[in-house]
């Protein structure tokens, strides 16, 4: 069965995978251009890669699996992640540019034309057997376009160690595994209902195109991870574009899922198929990762996780020397899950006084604020920066955040350590 009947024709036109890729490289360029470079070469003649005494890179400037180039400056590479440098948002308006946008790939980056590509629906869900949309097919349909931010679970996952003493795994974020963007594509609910969805189904999940995780020497397939047909039928869509542009290899090209407030894992990138089924589905993006585990939860773990929650970030790296005696603007930005952020205050004394931030943006839903607090530090010596945001909900950052063993979810107002000189 084919979804021909409810959309329009196929438009991809031959030889499009040669004209320009996404972000306007052409792709016959960028491979000359990868092809040109040895990746070892690429590493150590990049600036600001740190030389250990011995000679090798202690620091490296890029990611094995990631096509766009990471710069000193603009990224800190974590494994086969980039975090955006706190200090990169500064300057950029409520939208996270595309080529400063964090990525977080359990593999690599697989680099995908959309005239091949396909997305499969079928599953004990629909009323009848599979459906298959191309990249034309799903152009046709009608559009959507949205503003939101797209957060990893483990954001800030950092500060339980440095700030709470409590160790937890997986990539040590700061508080730069988050962007936000612009996306246009089209609803999920009207791609499950073209593909007949039926009243008896209860979850959906979509599945990448990316390679197999396998970790500590156990395969677990495909990323992919089971939704609630609630959150699928609400406000999820499968985006084809990325700030204007077409999605960027390393953000889902041709196609990726966005669902808006839940945990970054949830937005599946290079999307291949989604199965729809009559009974719950799970995968270890539900059973192992992305619950909640630690004393404070039952054995088995919390439920798995859907929204993020609250948290704010100063634009300024972490160690920033300002000079004392003279007025410098401090700025900022706060965003929650819940509802959008209403107030931010700032402390400059480690916690001891606060004061309100000036909201530089209107509220809106799924997205940051951005603030600025004006700070004449009079002593020299360390200082601590602390940013409190409180959302619509009522919702505010807390001193602590509760515990958990992989480190999700950290909410608690982070202590920016800079210096007074
Ligand atoms: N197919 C696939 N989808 C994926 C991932 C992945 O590794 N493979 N990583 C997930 C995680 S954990 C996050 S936080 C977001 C990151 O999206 P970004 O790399 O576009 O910033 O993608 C999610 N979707
Ligand atoms: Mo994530």
């Amino acid at each position: 069965m084919s979804a021909a009947t409810t959309s329009g024709p196929h438009r991809s036109r031959p030889g499009a995978a040669d004209r320009s890729g996404p972000g306007g490289v052409g792709r016959r360029d960028l491979l000359k251009l990868l092809a040109a470079t040895p990746l070892a070469a690429q590493w150590a003649a990049a600036p600001g890669a740190a030389a250990s005494p011995s000679g090798a890179v202690s620091r490296p400037v890029s990611a094995p699996g990631i096509v766009k180039p990471l710069p000193p400056g603009l990224f800190t590479v974590r494994g086969t992640n980039a975090e955006t440098d706190v200090a990169a948002f500064a300057g950029t308006g409520r939208l996270t540019p595309a080529d400063r946008f964090f990525v977080r790939n359990h593999t690599s980056t697989p680099r995908l034309g959309e005239s091949q590509w396909k997305l499969t629906v079928w599953g004990s869900g629909l009323r009848g057997g599979p459906v298959e949309f191309t990249y034309g097919q799903l152009r046709s349909l009608p559009s959507v376009t949205r503003t939101a931010f797209l957060e990893c679970a483990g954001n800030g996952r950092a500060y339980y160690d440095s700030q709470q003493g409590q160790p937890v795994t997986g990539t040590p974020w700061t508080l730069g595994a988050i962007g936000v963007a612009r996306w246009r594509g089209v609803r999920l609910a009207d791609v499950l209902r073209r593909a007949g969805i039926d009243d008896r189904a209860v979850d959906v999940m979509p599945r990448g195109l990316d390679d197999e995780f396998v970790a500590g020497g156990v395969g677990m397939g495909r990323p992919r991870r089971p939704m609630p047909v609630a959150k699928a039928m609400d406000d999820v869509i499968l985006a084809y574009e990325m700030n204007g542009e077409p999605l960027p290899y390393d953000h889902g090209f041709p196609v990726r899922v966005v669902a808006p407030s839940w945990v970054g894992i949830a937005s599946i990138k290079w999307l291949g198929d989604i199965e729809v089924s009559a009974t719950p589905l799970s995968s270890p993006w539900t059973t192992r990762y992305y619950r909640l585990f630690g004393d404070a939860y039952p054995p088995e773990g919390s439920a798995p996780l859907t929204r993020q929650t609250i948290k704010s970030l100063f634009e300024c790296a972490p160690g920033t020397a300002f000079e004392a005696g003279r007025i410098h603007r401090l700025t900022g930005r706060s965003w929650s899950a819940a509802a959008a952020v209403r107030r931010v205050e700032v402390s400059t004394d480690g916690g001891a006084h606060w004061r309100p931030a000036k909201l530089r943006d209107t509220l809106h839903r799924d997205s940051w604020v951005r603030w600025s607090a004006d700070w004449r530090p009079r002593r020299e010596g360390p200082a601590e920066l602390l940013a409190r945001a409180t959302d619509a909900a009522g919702n505010t950052q807390p001193v602590t955040s509760v515990h958990n063993a992989q480190g999700y979810l950290f909410d608690a107002v982070v202590r920016h350590r800079v210096t007074v000189r």
